[in-house]
């Protein structure tokens, strides 16, 4: 009992700052697999496989979260993140799209893709079939418009209460 509660202890503090007096047990728990972001307070993973924009999605809706929603607080993050993965694919999906409305950009948080956020000369509906947003190689992996249908790496987000636990 004391040893699992130790190990409940040292993961907690993995995961977030403790401080002196702080009640440990406010401290988020990610699902396996998933890292702690702790400047937006939520769980995201890498996936190096490759899927579609659907089906990468799918993947994260089973596991209770969507493809990730950026903002001008975490993009600079994540670009980087992006930057130092390895895979066998070369571009992120993330959780923007303009499928229901051509050039109208939403997250699937529903926030709006900020216009300051994109990749130079993007997004560019490139051959009219662009309408899912990517991590682009290319560009460095600002965001940028592609084609859904193609094989990406992708980033899912799932918000840390969906992990909340309690010591009790
Ligand atoms: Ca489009
Ligand atoms: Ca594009």
């Amino acid at each position: 009992m004391i040893f699992s509660l130790t190990l409940l202890i040292l993961f907690h503090q993995s995961y977030c700052q403790v401080g002196i007096g702080e009640d440990i047990a406010r401290c988020p728990v990610c699902h396996s697999g998933y890292e702690y972001y702790q400047q937006d307070k939520f769980c995201y993973k890498f996936y190096n496989v490759c899927q579609t924009w659907s089906e990468a999605r799918q993947v994260c809706q089973n596991e209770g979260g969507d493809l990730i929603s950026l903002n001008n607080r975490n993009l600079n993050f994540f670009n980087e993140l992006a930057l130092h993965k390895s895979g066998s694919c070369d571009d992120v999906w993330v959780g923007a799209t303009d499928v229901s409305s051509e050039g109208q950009w939403n997250w699937l948080n529903g926030d709006k893709v900020s216009s300051d956020l994109w990749a130079i000369n993007q997004p560019d509906n490139w051959d009219s079939i662009e309408h899912c947003g990517d991590l682009h190689k290319r560009f460095d992996y600002e965001l940028n418009d592609a084609d859904c249908s193609r094989n990406k790496h992708f980033i899912c987000q799932v918000a840390i209460g969906s992990f909340y636990r309690f010591l009790d």
